[in-house]
């Protein structure tokens, strides 16, 4: 029984991967958050622990003694404009806290996901290359770029088998995320769902790369449980869509949805990243495959909140 220990495991992917993982493995698992959590999941333990704080991040690697790590607290672009200082001390330290304890507390496998937020706005729009990703402008896409440094650098000099992801906008219900520039695709399929009219912050032509959760969870694992891999880091991504799109969707099932566009300053936020990302070292390396293209996920969600709103 491997021990794996989470930390953000509250959040959106948090929550999602603790109940994959229960599924897919045979593990025990500490998750670690901030804030308790909102419900009791059998056979998985709860231990506060901000991972700025290293002498804590030290002890509880000491206590659980972790076997693979899903290091997966940060705080997410938008939130990130608001408080550069306390995003970077997340971000940066409490990554740095977390390879550290990996290393020193013998941890075999690790998981630092990154994000499309690494780009900056001279990439290419369209099929951003995983690598030569240039210059990141948002504090979230500096500290995630140098989270990327820091994770190859312990690979190549603690050897500590660290692997990532940068995800693309995830959109799913179980959580719903709030501190992001890509959050607006779930909060129009709820508003949708609710009857309501949404106020959208993006133009309505704001393309960016997204995946459902589904997809971002099997892949996910099914990279991380490789017996190798080619590359510390990897590209996902399911379809590349705008707003507008999400709402013609939505349409095609709720046709009177309206939607208003009133962008604010996570416009610039959105247009310094690319619409789509190149996927090929993730499909050629260890088969990256999506069920869900838009419709189908947009579908789904709107299925969700029928059955439980
Ligand atoms: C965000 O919008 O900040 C995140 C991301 C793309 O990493 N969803």
């Amino acid at each position: 029984m491997v021990r794996i220990l989470i930390t953000g495991s509250n959040g959106q992917v948090g929550s999602e991967i603790i109940e994959y993982l229960r599924k897919t493995t045979d593990c025990t698992i500490l998750a670690t958050d901030i804030t308790q959590p909102r419900e009791q999941v059998e056979g998985v333990q709860f231990e506060y622990m901000d991972v700025k704080e290293r002498v804590l991040v030290e002890s509880v690697f000491r206590k659980f003694k972790p076997e693979h790590v899903y290091h997966l607290a940060a705080i997410l672009s938008a939130t990130g404009e608001k408080d550069p200082v306390i995003t970077h001390n997340v971000n940066t330290t409490g990554t740095m806290n977390i390879l550290s304890a990996c290393v020193t507390h013998g941890v075999q496998k690790a998981f630092i996901p990154s994000t499309i937020g690494v780009y900056g706005p001279e990439i290419q729009k369209e099929n951003a290359p995983l690598e030569n990703y240039s210059t990141p402008t948002t504090m979230y896409g500096i500290t995630k770029a140098t989270s990327e440094m820091l994770f190859k650098y312990y690979h190549a000099r603690f050897d500590l088998d660290v692997r990532s992801v940068r995800y693309p906008g995830l959109i799913s219900y179980k959580v719903e995320p709030t501190a992001g520039t890509t959050d607006f695709s779930v909060d129009m399929i709820k508003h949708a769902a609710l009857g309501k009219k949404y106020i959208c912050y993006l133009k309505s032509d704001t393309r960016l790369p997204m995946m459902y959760m589904p997809d971002a969870m099997i892949n996910t694992i099914k990279m991380m449980y490789q017996e190798k891999v080619e590359k510390r880091i990897y590209n996902f991504m399911a379809y590349s869509i705008s707003p507008g799109e999400i709402e013609s969707i939505i349409k095609e099932r709720i046709p009177d949805f309206h939607v208003e566009y009133v962008p604010d300053y996570r416009q610039a936020i959105a247009d310094s990243w690319p619409a789509s990302i190149n996927i090929e070292d993730s499909v050629n390396d260890w088969g990256f495959d999506c069920t869900y293209d838009a419709k189908k996920t947009v579908d789904d969600m709107l299925d969700h909140y029928a059955s439980s709103i």
